[in-house]
C-alpha cells in the first residue's frame, strides 16, 4: 500500500459521501417537483422552496464534481484491472454530468429558447429514469451487509469504490461461487427494483413525458363525455379554418395541472363575466357566450418546467374585443383573471392584455376543450409561460393595482415572457 494512493482514496471516499447524500436529497426532491398528485395541492407554498433546495443542492454537487475531476485520471489508473467498477465509474459521471447541465438550463430557463428547456427536460427526466433505479441498486448493493467480510478489509485497504462481483477469482485468488449469497441478494433487489419503475417508465415513454413522471396524465384534449366531463350543451361549432385544424395539429402533450381539485362545468349553471372597472360590466350564460364573434390562432404553448406543446389550434373569443366591448375606465391598470375553481388567479398589465392574440379559448384542434384542460373556457396568453393560461375561466376584472397571481405568490416569476 502507498501512501499517496492512500491520500487521494481518502479524499474519493469524502467525495462519493457527499455526492451520496447530495443525491439522494436530490432525488427526494425531485420526486416531489416531478409528481403530478403532489405539484399541486399538496405543496401550494413548498413548491419553490423545494425548487431552490434541488437547484442548490444541485450547484453543489457539481462542485463536488469539479473538485472531483481533478483527481479523476489517478482514480482511472487506481481501477484500471476492476472494469465493472471503471464502468460504474463512467456511468456514474455521465449521469452527474447530465443531469447539472440539463439541470442548469432548466433553472435558467428564461435565458433559453423552449426548444432547449424541452430537450433539457428530456434528458433530465430520461437520466432519472435510467439513474434514479441504478444509483438505488448502487446503494443498496454498497450496503456493509452485503458484503463479505473480507471484501471489506479490501475496501478500507484500498478505499475504492464498488467491488466486482460474481464468479470467476476474488482478488485474494481463491475461486468464487458463482451464485453467492450476496450476489442472490443483490439480484433480488435489482429485480425488485426494476419491477417498480419499469411500468412507470414505459408510460412516461409512451407520452413522451405526457403524465410528469408516468404519474397520473391524461390524454388528449376532448375526452369522451362522461362523469369526469363538462356538460356543455350545445357545443360550440367550429369555425372553417379550426375545424381544418391548421397544420395538422398539436404536437406535443399537455401535462394536466390543477391546484384544485378537479372541477367539472354545466351549461345551466354556467357563466362568465367581466366586473369592476369597466363602463358596462355584463354577463353571459353558456348560449350567449357561444353567440360572441370568435377566431382562430396557432400558437405554442409552454410551460415554464420545461415541456411544451407545439402548433396549437385555438379557437376563442379575443380578449382585446372583450375588454373594448366593456369599455376599459382609464383609471384600470390590471386585468385580473380568475378561474372557476375557486382558487387560481393571475393577472396582466393592461397593456399586455390588449394583446391580439390572447383568447378566451373555447376549442382546440378543432374540438372544444376537454374539462381537464380549463375547459368550456381557457385563457390563452401565447407569449407568456403557461400559468398565465388560466384554465376554467370564468371571471375578468379591471383593477387599479397589480394583483400577484397563484404561482407568482408560491415564487413564479410576475416577468412569463417566453423567450424569441
Ligand atoms: N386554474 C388553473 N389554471 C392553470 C393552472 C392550474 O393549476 N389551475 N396551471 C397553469 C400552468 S403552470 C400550466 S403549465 C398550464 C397547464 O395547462 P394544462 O393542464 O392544460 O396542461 O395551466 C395553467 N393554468
Ligand atoms: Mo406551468
Amino acid at each position: 500500500m502507498n501512501v499517496r494512493k492512500r491520500g487521494i482514496g481518502k479524499r474519493l471516499t469524502e467525495l462519493h459521501r457527499w455526492n451520496g447524500w447530495i443525491v439522494v436529497v436530490l432525488a427526494a426532491t425531485g420526486l416531489l417537483l416531478a409528481w403530478e398528485p403532489v405539484r399541486g395541492w399538496l405543496q401550494g407554498y413548498f413548491r419553490n422552496p423545494v425548487k431552490q433546495l434541488h437547484i442548490v443542492l444541485g450547484i453543489m454537487s457539481g462542485i463536488l464534481l469539479a473538485f472531483y475531476l481533478p483527481l479523476l485520471p489517478k482514480h482511472l489508473k487506481q481501477i484500471r484491472r476492476r472494469p465493472k467498477q471503471k464502468a460504474n465509474l463512467i456511468f456514474v459521471l455521465a449521469l452527474l454530468a447530465g443531469w447539472l447541465i440539463s439541470g442548469i438550463v432548466l433553472w435558467q430557463i428564461r435565458s433559453f429558447p423552449p426548444a432547449w428547456a424541452n430537450g433539457a427536460l428530456l434528458v433530465h427526466d430520461l437520466f432519472t429514469w435510467i439513474g434514479g433505479p441504478y444509483l438505488v441498486y448502487h446503494s443498496i448493493a454498497r450496503l456493509k451487509w452485503m458484503r463479505r467480510p473480507e471484501r471489506r478489509a479490501i475496501r478500507v485497504e484500498e478505499e475504492t469504490e464498488e467491488a466486482g462481483s460474481g464468479g470467476g477469482r476474488s482478488p485474494y485468488g481463491e475461486p468464487v461461487p458463482l451464485i453467492h449469497r450476496r450476489q442472490f441478494l443483490k439480484w433480488t433487489a435489482g429485480a425488485a427494483i426494476a419491477a417498480v419503475a419499469l411500468p412507470s417508465f414505459v408510460r412516461w415513454l409512451a407520452s413522451s413525458g405526457g403524465g410528469g413522471m408516468g404519474l397520473p396524465g391524461v390524454e388528449g384534449m376532448a375526452g369522451s363525455p362522461g362523469a369526469d366531463a363538462n356538460r356543455m350543451l350545445p357545443p360550440p361549432t367550429p369555425l372553417p379554418d379550426s375545424a381544418n385544424v391548421i397544420g395538422g395539429g398539436a404536437q406535443g402533450h399537455f401535462r394536466m395541472y390543477t391546484v384544485t381539485r378537479l372541477p367539472t362545468f354545466d351549461s345551466d349553471t354556467w357563466s362568465f363575466r367581466i366586473f369592476g372597472l369597466v363602463d358596462r360590466p355584463a354577463e353571459w350564460n353558456w348560449g350567449q357566450f357561444l353567440a360572441l364573434a370568435r377566431t382562430v390562432q396557432v400558437s405554442d404553448f409552454h410551460c415554464v418546467t420545461g415541456w411544451s406543446v407545439y402548433g396549437n389550434t385555438w379557437e376563442g373569443v379575443p380578449l382585446a374585443a372583450v375588454l373594448e366591448a366593456a369599455g376599459v375606465k382609464p383609471s384600470a391598470k390590471y386585468v385580473k383573471f380568475y378561474s372557476g375553481d375557486g382558487t387560481y388567479t393571475d393577472a396582466l398589465t393592461l397593456e399586455q392584455a390588449r394583446m391580439d392574440d390572447i383568447l378566451l379559448a373555447l376549442m382546440h384542434d378543432g374540438k372544444p376543450i376537454h374539462r381537464d384542460y380549463g375547459g368550456p373556457v381557457r385563457l390563452i396568453v401565447p407569449k407568456m409561460y403557461a400559468y398565465k393560461s388560466v384554465k376554467w375561466l370564468s371571471a375578468i376584472e379591471l383593477i387599479d393595482s397589480e394583483h400577484i397571481g397563484y404561482w407568482e405568490e408560491r415564487g413564479y416569476d410576475t416577468n412569463a415572457w417566453v423567450k424569441g
